[in-house]
C-alpha cells in the first residue's frame, strides 16, 4: 500500500494550481532569498514568519510589474475607452494568494517554500486584509476589479486610502468590542505610492460671479496622494491600477496667514487636513451625516477626476501624442461609474471642471456630463440613503450648492412642463428637500445627472422602478436597468476551495474559471456516484480542517458530522439574524423536551460586525452569545446542537468558513436586500440554501430550480399587504406556542440569567414595532428548517442538491455582470484575448 499524500503532495497534484516547474521554482527561491537579504535586510537566522511573508509576497509582486507596466503603456497607444469605477469603499482581503492564482504561480510558489523549509500556508497567514470596506458594496467593488481586468477592460478603481480599514471585532464577555485596524503598520508590498502624481483638493471658500464666469475663491487646499495597487487578470498577462487616494496636508499649511510663533502649532494641525483619509465609516446601509464623511466624498471625487480629465486631454506615449480639446468626445472616451451615492458629487465636479474651468456652456456641459455617468443604488432602505443637509453643504462646498440649485432648477422646470400644475409631484422629485433642516437628496441628483441608473438584482430594480424612483422612471424609462451582482470565482472558488474547483475540472476542465455557465455541464454527472462522492468528500474535509479552527479558537468540541448552518453578513435587523436565534432556541426547546429522538445535528455559526453605534444589534450579538453559553453548556443537548458566534468576520474568514458550510442563511425581509452576494459565495461552494423571496436568492432559486432550494416565508406582495393591514407582533405570539415559548425565554432571562432584563429592549422592538416582521415569517422558517434537516439525513440526496446548485451557480460569476454593464452602460466590449507577455517573461 501507498503511504498516504502530505498535504503538500497532495496541494501539487491540484492543476488549478498552475505547474510548479524546476526553472520557476528555483528562480522563485532565488529571489525569495535575494527579497529576504536586500528588501528586508534579514537573513535565516533573524528572520521572522513575516520577513517570509513579505520576502515571498515581493517575490510574488515581482512577476506583476513588467505586465503591469506594459499594460497601462497599451492603454495609452491604444487609447481606449477607460471606465472608471468610483467607490468609497474596495474590501479587498488578502492580496498574495489571489496572485499567485491569477499568475498561475501557486503550485511553483508552494513547492519553492517548501523546499525552503517553510510552510506557505503559515505565511500567507500573516498578511493583514485589506479592510477598506464594510460588506456587500465594498466587496462588490473589489470582484468587479478582478473580472474588468479579467475580461481585459481599461478600468480603474478609484477610492480612499484609509489608514483605518474596518474596525477589528473582539468578543469580551459575550459583548462586540471594537479595535482599530491599524493594516498598514508593518508596511504594504502591494501598493506604489505615486507622489508625482499628487493633486490639489480644494475646501470651504466662496464663489464670485464675474461676468466671464464664477471663480470658487479663498479654499483651503488638501493634497490627495495616490497610491497604485495591482489588479493583475486571470491568466492574460493584464494588470490594471486600483488607485487610492490618501491625503496629505500641503507644505504651507497653516503658515500663509498672520501667525508669528505658530510655526510648531501649524505643523501640529497638519492631521487636521490627513484625518480625511484616517478611517473608514463603519456604517452598512446606513447614513450619518458627519463633515468629514462628506470631505472624503468630495475628496476621492475630485483627485480622481482630475486624473480622468488629464488622461483625456493628453494620451502620450513615446513620440506619438494625442492632445484633445473638444469635450464632446469625453463620453466616447470615458464612462464613470458611481458606486451608490457615494461618489455622487462627481456629477456637480464634472459640472464645476467643464463650465468653470473649461469654459463650456452649461448645456453641452451638462450632455457630456449626463453620457459620462451612471449610478448604481444598492439599496431601498429609507436610513441608509444619503440626505446632507444643505448648511453643511454651503459652508464645505459652496459653489458645488450652487450647481446643485442650477441642475435642480432646471430639472424642476422639465418636470412642470411635463405635468403643469403637479406640485406635489415637484415637491417628491426635487433635490432639495425642504423642511426644518433643508437637505440635498444624493440620489436624486445621481438619477438626474447619469445616463443609467442600475439596481443590483432584478426583484430590486423592479422596486426601484415601482416605489422608490417611481417618479423618475415614469420620466425617463430608458434610464433604467438591472445588473444582478455576481463574484468572482477565481477567489471565491479556485482560492478558497481549490479542492471542489479540482473536481469540477477533472469533469469538464478548466474553462470554467473564465467562463462560469460551463458550470451547467456538471447537470450531466448529478447521478454520476463518484462525482458525488468526491463532491461530499471535498465538503468533508473543508468541514474538518475548519472545524479545527473553531476547537482552536473556540474550545468547544465540534462534531464534524452535524450540518454546518451558517449566516454570515453585518449584523442588521433588516437581515434577521434574530429569527435564526428564534430557529435555535425553538430546536433546544425540542430537544429538551424529546431528548431521545433522532434529532439532526447542527453546529450553528452567526458571524459579522455591528455598527459601533447601533445599539440593536450589538444587542443580537450579545444575546447569540448568550444563547451559545447556555445551549453548549447542557449535556442533555451535548454534541448535537452547537451555536457559535464567529468573531471578526470579514474576507479571510468568509474564505474558511463558506467551503465548509453546508446550509447558507439568507433570511432578510423580503424587499429589504437589495442583492446579497453572500448569498452566490455559499451556492457556488455547495451550499444548500435557506432563504426568503429577496435580492439575488430569487434569481439563484430560479437557477438551481425551486425543488433544489428552501425558500420560505413571505414574497414581497405578501409583505405589502401585511403593511397595509398592519403588522401585530401580538397574533403570532399569542397564536403559536413555541414561538411564545421562546420570546418568554429570552423576556425571561432564560439565557442571561444574573441579567433577567439584559434583553428587554430586543423583546420589545419585537413585540412593538419590528420594523422587519420577524414573528410573521416565523413558522414557516421552523418547517421549512424541519425539511432541510429530513433532507440532511439522506447524504446522496443532499449531495445531488448541492451539484445542481453548483451547476446553476454559473450566473453569478462577476465576470457575466461586468459584461453587462460593459454592454449595456459602458459602451465597451469585453475579451478573453490575452496580452503578450512582457519581454523578461518570454
Ligand atoms: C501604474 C503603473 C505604472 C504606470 C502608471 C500610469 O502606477 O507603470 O506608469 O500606473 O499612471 P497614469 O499615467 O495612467 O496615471
Amino acid at each position: 500500500m501507498s503511504k498516504p499524500l502530505s498535504d503538500h503532495d497532495k496541494k501539487k497534484q491540484i492543476s488549478v494550481r498552475g505547474l510548479a516547474g524546476v526553472e520557476n521554482v528555483a528562480d522563485l527561491k532565488t529571489n525569495f532569498n535575494r527579497h529576504l537579504h536586500f528588501t528586508l535586510v534579514k537573513d535565516r537566522n533573524v528572520a521572522t514568519r513575516r520577513d517570509y511573508y513579505f520576502a515571498l509576497a515581493h517575490t510574488v509582486r515581482d512577476h506583476l510589474v513588467g505586465r503591469w507596466i506594459r499594460t497601462q503603456q497599451s492603454y495609452y497607444e491604444k487609447d481606449p475607452k477607460r471606465v472608471y469605477y468610483v467607490s468609497l469603499e474596495f474590501y479587498m482581503g488578502r492580496t498574495l494568494q489571489n496572485t499567485m492564482v491569477n499568475l498561475a504561480l501557486e503550485n511553483a510558489c508552494d513547492e519553492a517554500t517548501y523546499q525552503l523549509g517553510l510552510d506557505m500556508e503559515e505565511l500567507q497567514e500573516m498578511e493583514e486584509d485589506a479592510g477598506l470596506g464594510n460588506g456587500g458594496l465594498g466587496r462588490l467593488a473589489a470582484c468587479f476589479l478582478d473580472s474588468m481586468a479579467s475580461l481585459g477592460l481599461a478600468a480603474y478603481g478609484y477610492g480612499i486610502r484609509y489608514e483605518f480599514g474596518i474596525f477589528n471585532q473582539k468578543i469580551a464577555n459575550g459583548w462586540q468590542v471594537e479595535e482599530a485596524d491599524d493594516w498598514l503598520r508593518y508596511g504594504n508590498p502591494w501598493e506604489k505610492a505615486r507622489p508625482e502624481y499628487m493633486r490639489p483638493v480644494h475646501f470651504y471658500g466662496r464663489t464670485e460671479h464675474h461676468p466671464d464666469g464664477v471663480k470658487w475663491v479663498d479654499t483651503q487646499v488638501v493634497l490627495a496622494l495616490p497610491y497604485d495597487t495591482p489588479v493583475p487578470g486571470y491568466r492574460n498577462n493584464i494588470v490594471n491600477t486600483m488607485r487610492l487616494w490618501s491625503a496629505k496636508a500641503p507644505c504651507d499649511f497653516n503658515l500663509k496667514d498672520f501667525n508669528v510663533g505658530g510655526y510648531i502649532q501649524a505643523v501640529l494641525d497638519r492631521n487636521l487636513a490627513e484625518n480625511i483619509s484616517r478611517v473608514l465609516y463603519p456604517n452598512d446601509n446606513f447614513f450619518e451625516g458627519k463633515e468629514l464623511r462628506l470631505k472624503q466624498e468630495y475628496f476621492v471625487v475630485a483627485a480622481t477626476l482630475q486624473d480622468i480629465i488629464r488622461r483625456f486631454k493628453t494620451s502620450k506615449f513615446g513620440s506619438r501624442e494625442i492632445v484633445r480639446t473638444d469635450f464632446s468626445t469625453l463620453p466616447d472616451k470615458v464612462a464613470i461609474q458611481l458606486n451608490d451615492t457615494h461618489p455622487a458629487l462627481a456629477i456637480p465636479e464634472l459640472m464645476r471642471v467643464l463650465v468653470d474651468e473649461e469654459k463650456l456652456p452649461w448645456e453641452k456641459a451638462w450632455d457630456i456630463c449626463v453620457k459620462t455617468c451612471a449610478y448604481t443604488n444598492h439599496t431601498v432602505l429609507p436610513e441608509a440613503l444619503e440626505r446632507w443637509p444643505i448648511d453643511l453643504f454651503q459652508t464645505l462646498l459652496p459653489r458645488h450648492l450652487e450647481i446643485i440649485y442650477e441642475i435642480n432648477r432646471r430639472h424642476l422646470e422639465r418636470i412642470a412642463s411635463l405635468h403643469p400644475g403637479d406640485v406635489d409631484r415637484l415637491r417628491r422629485m426635487s433635490m432639495i428637500e425642504e423642511g426644518p433642516q433643508k437637505k440635498v437628496n444624493m440620489a436624486h441628483l445621481c438619477i438626474v445627472g447619469s445616463h443609467a441608473v442600475n439596481g443590483v438584482a432584478r426583484i430590486h430594480s423592479d422596486i426601484l422602478k415601482a416605489t422608490v424612483f417611481k417618479d423618475f422612471y415614469e420620466m425617463d424609462p430608458h434610464k433604467f436597468q438591472n445588473k444582478t451582482n455576481g463574484i468572482t470565482p477565481r477567489r471565491w472558488l479556485v482560492m478558497c476551495n481549490p479542492g471542489l474547483a479540482e473536481v469540477i475540472a477533472e469533469r469538464i476542465g478548466e474553462d470554467f474559471i473564465r467562463d462560469l455557465d460551463q458550470l451547467q455541464k456538471l447537470r450531466n454527472f448529478v447521478n454520476d456516484e463518484a462525482f458525488i462522492r468526491d463532491v461530499a468528500k471535498v465538503k468533508q474535509e473543508n468541514k474538518l480542517k475548519f472545524a479545527v479552527h473553531l476547537e482552536e479558537h473556540y474550545k468547544v468540541k465540534i462534531n464534524p458530522n452535524s450540518m454546518f448552518d451558517v449566516q454570515v453578513k453585518r449584523i442588521h435587523e433588516y437581515k434577521r439574524q434574530l429569527l435564526n436565534c428564534l430557529h435555535i432556541i425553538t430546536f433546544y426547546n425540542r430537544i429538551k423536551k424529546e431528548p431521545n429522538k433522532q434529532w439532526t445535528p447542527r453546529t450553528i455559526m452567526i458571524g459579522g460586525k455591528a455598527a459601533p453605534g447601533y445599539h440593536t444589534a450589538k444587542m443580537i450579538i450579545r444575546l447569540i452569545t448568550a444563547i451559545g453559553e447556555v445551549v453548549n453548556n447542557d449535556p442533555v443537548v451535548d454534541d448535537r446542537l452547537k451555536v457559535i458566534f464567529l468573531e471578526n468576520y470579514r474576507v479571510t474568514l468568509a474564505e474558511k468558513a463558506i467551503p465548509a458550510s453546508d446550509l447558507s442563511e439568507q433570511i432578510s425581509t423580503a424587499g429589504t436586500e437589495a442583492s446579497g452576494t453572500g448569498n452566490m459565495k455559499f451556492m457556488l461552494n455547495g451550499a444548500l440554501t435557506i432563504g426568503t423571496m429577496d435580492g439575488a436568492n430569487v434569481e439563484m432559486a430560479e437557477e438551481a430550480g425551486e425543488d433544489n432550494f428552501f425558500i420560505f416565508g413571505m414574497r414581497v406582495e405578501d409583505v405589502e399587504a401585511m403593511d397595509a393591514k398592519g403588522y401585530n407582533a401580538f397574533e403570532f405570539y399569542n397564536r403559536i406556542p413555541e414561538l411564545k415559548q421562546a420570546i418568554d425565554q429570552i423576556a425571561g432571562g432564560f439565557f442571561s440569567p444574573k441579567q433577567p432584563d439584559l434583553f428587554k429592549d430586543i423583546v420589545n422592538m419585537l413585540m412593538h414595532h419590528d420594523r422587519f416582521k420577524v414573528f410573521a415569517d416565523y413558522e414557516d422558517y421552523i418547517k421549512c428548517q424541519e425539511k432541510v434537516s429530513a433532507l440532511y439525513k439522506k447524504p446522496k440526496e443532499w449531495t445531488k442538491k448541492v451539484i445542481l446548485n453548483i451547476a446553476g451557480s454559473g450566473k453569478f460569476s462577476s465576470d457575466r455582470t461586468i459584461s453587462q454593464y460593459a454592454h449595456e452602460i459602458w459602451g465597451v466590449e469585453p475579451t478573453l484575448e490575452k496580452l503578450a507577455a512582457p519581454d523578461e517573461l518570454k
